[in-house]
């Protein structure tokens, strides 16, 4: 048999964004694994990867439109669909108004062609969009004050580190880049330490392991700061020449004692210190941080905590040093093709308050359009979002899967994956680009979203400047990167670096603040958390073994797990394996529980990503709300209470 191996990257929402070989026999991918030319993951691949063809060749996913007819689906072709989406927004636009209409685009692939999705919209008229977002907002935002500009650390770099402070992430689950780069470190008689509150898969890969309370982390980052300032063992040359507002910050720091921070985060004094030798004694120290971290409504004094302790510790712009969080993933594009410019007057709806926001919303939306996302299972008060969807007179998904959100459409568009698709795509945890060469031809009778909206576009008055063929509107996208002396031929050929990209930011030590020095942070409030009368905080954090709702029916036969500290379990009459309740304010869901003997007592734990259909949508629990930096989603600001179940 002929096999053909293309050279493609993985689109998944996923900070990894994974260099790949797709075998293709008779138009089919026959093995998917990791590029060894890739300069990232060096050939390796994840187990999302090895289970992807799975995804592709499914029997559960969509391949032709679909149409609800009485409450069910019935099979359609494109014309009539396209027809119909086109004809009903025409109609709004002109009997209503364009703000009628919604678009919500979620976080399933960022490529660069998905920029057209947007402009569709913004030529129609000024229809309503989202802001805020559901993932790294607040890392941006709070970086953003601190250094001017969130700029990371290529994952290279950290081969000249002496050790790594991983906080609030879980590269076992996550970041598989990070694996190799940690076990290097320690091969080099460095060390690695996780701070994570919950038992993560990442704990036993490191030399250490801090609990602190959940959302409790600027105590720990300031009792650090303060040991390194109590032995004089700070960067004083970087906090003086290179810092402002470093007395405020000193005040800070020595607004409590050491004794009293640990209290605060509830870290031993021992670990605490443990932590301040290998800071002190094992430089330059890798700061690399998670997007757990921001899930808190006070994140940003978290983050800027950490900033701050990365000035103290010497290690800002310093090879194997930094403080890295994440990556802009849309670096490489022409941002003006959203055509966000075109409609400077216009509504947006707050992601995390969708329920909400519909409910509320004058006037109201008569039609909405989502695109790679599923917010019933992924967005807080999972109940108001799918009741506010509900009722939406005209729903239109565009998806692989009748997921949560794919039953609830009047119209389903079935989209192809990356593996059918000719694009470009940028990371949010490195600076490589890579391409998408086109693996196999579409599935079934499934479209990519630029060729759904291009077709769409054919049926506007818009058309003449909307509808291109998609290698120009590359050419068009890319334009800032191309001017950087990069061609596309090469980024096809296997991709290249972001040629923006520092190797090692800020080692010139100038920051694009207003004052062009770091800003240490000034101020410091962390309120006490909401809700104490219920006991148990709900960490709804990733699973390793899916990626946030990318899951089938299928595989979501059992229940939730639930992870709670074995003696609590036993306290409510539990017993490893029970069928459990798990409930607030917000809903009510079956779990099972699962016992560890070492879990923190003030928190359960639940994999986010279930769908609701199967009984396993977390965020039936979780509360609706907006970061105070950065418009982020607090999805942890959320407590439970567990009981058992009797009777069934
Ligand atoms: N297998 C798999 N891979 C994924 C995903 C997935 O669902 N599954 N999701 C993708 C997406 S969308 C993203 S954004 C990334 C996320 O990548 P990560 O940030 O690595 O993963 P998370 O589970 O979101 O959070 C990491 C850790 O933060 C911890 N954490 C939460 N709150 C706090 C806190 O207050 N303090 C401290 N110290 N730690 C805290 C959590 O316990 C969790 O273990 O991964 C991507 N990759
Ligand atoms: N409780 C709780 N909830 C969370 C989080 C948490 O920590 N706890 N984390 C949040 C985070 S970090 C994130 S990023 C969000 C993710 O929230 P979403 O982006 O809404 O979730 P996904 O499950 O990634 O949904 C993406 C969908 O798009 C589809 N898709 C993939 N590629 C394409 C494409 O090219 N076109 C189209 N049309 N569809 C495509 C996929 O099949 C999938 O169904 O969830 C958030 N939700
Ligand atoms: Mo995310």
């Amino acid at each position: 048999m002929k096999q053909k191996i293309i050279k493609t990257t993985c689109t998944r929402d996923c900070p990894n964004t994974c260099g790949l070989l797709a075998v293709v026999e008779n138009n089919r991918v026959v093995k998917l694994t990791g590029n060894k030319e890739h300069p990232i993951n060096e050939g390796r691949s994840c187990i999302k990867c090895s289970h992807y063809l799975e995804r592709v060749y499914n029997k559960e996913r969509v391949l032709h439109p679909l149409k609800k007819v009485n409450g069910k689906f019935k099979r359609i072709s494109w014309e009539e669909a396209l027809d119909e989406i086109a004809d009903k927004m025409k109609k709004i636009c002109k009997v209503k108004t364009p703000e009628s209409i919604l678009y919500y685009q979620g976080f399933g692939a960022r490529t660069a062609l998905k920029l057209v999705n947007r402009r569709f919209f913004n030529l129609l008229g000024n229809t309503t969009i989202t802001k805020g977002t559901i993932c790294g907002g607040t890392g941006q935002g709070s970086q953003d004050l601190d250094f001017g500009n969130r700029i990371s650390h290529d994952p290279r770099d950290y081969g000249n580190s002496n050790s790594m402070i991983l906080w609030g992430r879980n590269p076992a689950a996550t970041g598989i880049n990070l694996l190799s780069r940690m076990t290097n470190i320690k091969k080099r008689g460095g060390r690695v330490i996780l701070i994570d509150p919950v038992n993560t898969e990442t704990a036993p890969l490191c030399s250490m392991h801090i609990k602190p309370k959940a959302g409790s982390d600027s105590y720990l980052a300031l009792a650090l700061s303060r040991i390194l300032h109590d032995e004089g063992a700070e960067d004083k040359e970087f906090l003086k020449e290179h810092c402002i507002n470093y007395e405020e910050y000193k005040k800070i720091v020595y607004s409590h004692t050491v004794d009293e921070y640990s209290e605060l985060c509830d870290v031993p004094v021992e670990q605490i210190l443990e932590a301040a030798e290998v800071i002190k004694h094992m430089k330059p120290t890798a700061f690399v941080l998670g997007w757990g971290l921001h899930r808190w409504e006070y994140a940003h004094t978290t983050l800027r905590a950490i900033d701050a302790l990365g000035a103290a510790a010497g290690s800002i712009g310093v090879s194997g040093g930094g403080v890295s969080q994440g990556f802009e993933e849309y670096a490489p594009y022409d941002w003006n093709i959203w055509g966000d410019q075109l409609q400077p007057k216009r509504r947006k709806f707050y992601m995390q308050l969708l329920g909400e926001e519909l409910n509320k919303a004058d006037p109201k939306i008569e039609i909405a359009m989502i695109t790679a996302g599923n917010p019933v299972s992924m967005l807080p008060d999972a109940n108001a979002v799918k009741k506010a969807l509900s009722q939406i007179p005209f729903l239109v998904v565009a998806g692989h899967f009748l997921d949560d959100t794919g039953i609830l459409a009047d119209i389903f568009l079935p989209v192809t994956t990356f593996l059918e698709e000719k694009d470009i795509v940028a990371a949010y945890g490195h600076d490589f680009i890579g391409p998408l060469n086109q693996a196999i031809s579409p599935v079934g009778e499934c479209k990519s979203d630029f060729h759904i909206f291009m077709e769409l576009g054919k049926r506007f008055d818009f058309a003449n400047e909307y509808v291109k063929p998609l290698d120009q509107w590359l050419k068009i996208i890319m334009k800032p990167t191309i001017e950087r002396g990069i061609s596309l031929e090469e980024i096809f050929q296997g991709g290249t670096n972001n040629p923006e990209a520092p190797k090692v930011p800020y080692e010139d030590k100038k920051f694009p603040t207003p004052t062009g020095k770091f800003q240490l942070m000034k101020e410091f409030e962390l309120p006490k958390g909401r809700d104490q009368d219920y006991p148990y905080q709900l960490m709804s954090i990733a699973s390793r073994e899916w990626l946030c709702s990318e899951v089938t029916l299928s595989e979501q036969k059992e229940l939730l797990p639930m992870k709670i500290n074995q003696e609590e379990g036993i306290k409510l009459g539990l017993k490893d394996g029970d069928k459990c309740i798990v409930e607030n304010q917000f809903g009510s869901i079956e779990c099972i529980a699962k016992f560890d003997k070492t879990q923190r007592r003030d928190l359960v734990v639940i994999p986010r990503g279930g769908w609701g259909q199967a009984k396993r949508n977390v965020n039936e629990l979780t509360r609706p709300l907006v970061s105070k930096v950065g418009a982020g989603t607090p999805y942890y600001e959320t407590r439970v209470i567990v009981r058992k179940m009797y009777g069934r």
